[in-house]
C-alpha cells in the first residue's frame, strides 16, 4: 500500500506513523505531507527516512489511502482533491463528521457501512469515540435513552502548544525555572481545571460537548439516544476520562454488564474496589483499547448504571482509530 500521512509533523500524525509501524500495516511507500514550510524536512518510519511533501506532490503519487490529521480547514480544502485523485482519505479533523453523505467510524461498531465508493471518511472526535466503544455493547442489549457524561480530558488532545504550556508552569512552580512557555489556554492549566473545550455555541454548550451528543447517534445509529455533556480540562497528558451516567430502556443485571464490557471488542474491564483498581490515564497512556471501570447502579433512578472510561486520547482517540479503519478497508478491498 502506498499510504500518505497528512499533518505528518504533527502530535497526531506522529501518532500515526508510530501506530502504522507498530501495527505492521501493509506499507510500501509512505508519504509524509505537512504544510508548505515543511516540505523537504526529514522524518523516519521504521527505521528509515523520508522527505516530507507537499499535497500536490502527494496527490501526483496516487497513494491508495491518505490519513489526514492537519486541521478542519486543511481538510475541507483538500480532501476533495484527493477524492477526486481517485484517492480514500481517512480523516480526523471535524470537518466532514457531520455530513451526512460521510461515513463516521469507530470500527468496532459500525464498520459495515464502509464502501469502495466511500473516498472520505471521517474519524470521530476522541472524547466521543472512547465512549461510544464502551457504550454499544450496552446499548445492544439494554437500549440507551439518555446519557450524562462530564469529561477530564489531557491537555494533548490542544496539541503540542498545551503540553509546552503545561510543563512550562509546572517548571516555574516546582523549579522557580523562568523559562517562556506559550498559553494554549487563556487560564494556568496546572493546577487547574477549565471548564471550557474549543468554543462556546449560542445554545451555552462547547463545541466539544456538542460533538459528544451529535456524533454519537450517528456513529452508533440512534437518533433517539438523548446525551448531555459537560467536557473539562485538566492537567494531565495520558489521556481522557469520563464520568457517564446511563439510562437504558431495561434493566440490566450489574455482572452481565460487567461480562458484556469484558468481552466487547476493544474494551478492558477494570473493575476491581476491594483493590482499589480502575482505570486512569497514566495506564492508559500508549495503550490502544478503551479502559472500564467503577460500574455501580445509579440507586436515584431506575435503569440506570454510572460508570468510569479512560483511553489515551491521542491513540484510540485519533491515530489508533484511523488505522483501524484503514486496515479495515484494506482487508475487505475496498480501497483504489
Ligand atoms: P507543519 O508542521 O508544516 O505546520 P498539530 O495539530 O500538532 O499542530 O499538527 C498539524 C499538522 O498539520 C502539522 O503536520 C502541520 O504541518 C500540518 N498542516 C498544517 N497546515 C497545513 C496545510 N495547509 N497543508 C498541509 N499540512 C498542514
Ligand atoms: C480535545 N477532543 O481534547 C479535542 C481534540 O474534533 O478532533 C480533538 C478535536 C477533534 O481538545
Amino acid at each position: 500500500m502506498k499510504v500518505a500521512v497528512v499533518g505528518a509533523t504533527g502530535l497526531v500524525g506522529t501518532k500515526m506513523l508510530q501506530v502504522l509501524a507498530e501495527r505492521n500495516f501493509p506499507v510500501t511507500e509512505l508519504l509524509p505531507v505537512a504544510s508548505e514550510r515543511s516540505v523537504g524536512k526529514e522524518i523516519v518510519f521504521k527505521g528509515n527516512k523520508f522527505k516530507v511533501v507537499s499535497m500536490d506532490d502527494a496527490i501526483a503519487a496516487k497513494p491508495h489511502i491518505a490519513i489526514f490529521s492537519a486541521g478542519g480547514n486543511t481538510s475541507l480544502e483538500w480532501a476533495p482533491k484527493f477524492a477526486e485523485a481517485g484517492i480514500t482519505v481517512v480523516d480526523n479533523s471535524s470537518a466532514w463528521r457531520m455530513d451526512k453523505d460521510k461515513p463516521l467510524i469507530v470500527p468496532e461498531i459500525n464498520a459495515d457501512l464502509l464502501t469502495r465508493n466511500d473516498k472520505i471518511i471521517a474519524n470521530p472526535n476522541c472524547s466521543t469515540i472512547q465512549m461510544v466503544v464502551a457504550l454499544n455493547p450496552l446499548h445492544q442489549k439494554y437500549g440507551i435513552k439518555r446519557v450524562v457524561v462530564s469529561t477530564y480530558q489531557s491537555v494533548t488532545g490542544t496539541g503540542v502548544k498545551a503540553v509546552d504550556q503545561l510543563n512550562g508552569e509546572r517548571a516555574k512552580a516546582v523549579k522557580g525555572e523562568t523559562t517562556e512557555y506559550p498559553m494554549a489556554y487563556k487560564y494556568p492549566i496546572d493546577l487547574n481545571v477549565i471548564p471550557q473545550i474549543d468554543v462556546f455555541l449560542d445554545n451555552g454548550y462547547t463545541k466539544e460537548e456538542m460533538k459528544m451528543v451529535n456524533e454519537t447517534k450517528k456513529i452508533m445509529r440512534d437518533d433517539s439516544i438523548r446525551v448531555t455533556a459537560t467536557t473539562v480540562r485538566i492537567p494531565v497528558v495520558g489521556g481522557h476520562s469520563e464520568s457517564v451516567n446511563i439510562e437504558f430502556s431495561s434493566d440490566f443485571d450489574l455482572q452481565e454488564v460487567r461480562d458484556l464490557l469484558a468481552n466487547a471488542p476493544g474494551v478492558v474491564l477494570v473493575d476491581d474496589t476491594a483493590n482499589a483498581l480502575y482505570p486512569m490515564p497514566k495506564d492508559a497512556h500508549e495503550r490502544d483499547e478503551v479502559f472500564v471501570g467503577r460500574l455501580r447502579r445509579d440507586e436515584t433512578q431506575p435503569n440506570t448504571l454510572n460508570m468510569w472510561i479512560v483511553s489515551d486520547n491521542l491513540r484510540k482517540g485519533a491515530a489508533t482509530n484511523a488505522v483501524q479503519i484503514a486496515e479495515y478497508l484494506a482487508e475487505k478491498g475496498l480501497l483504489g
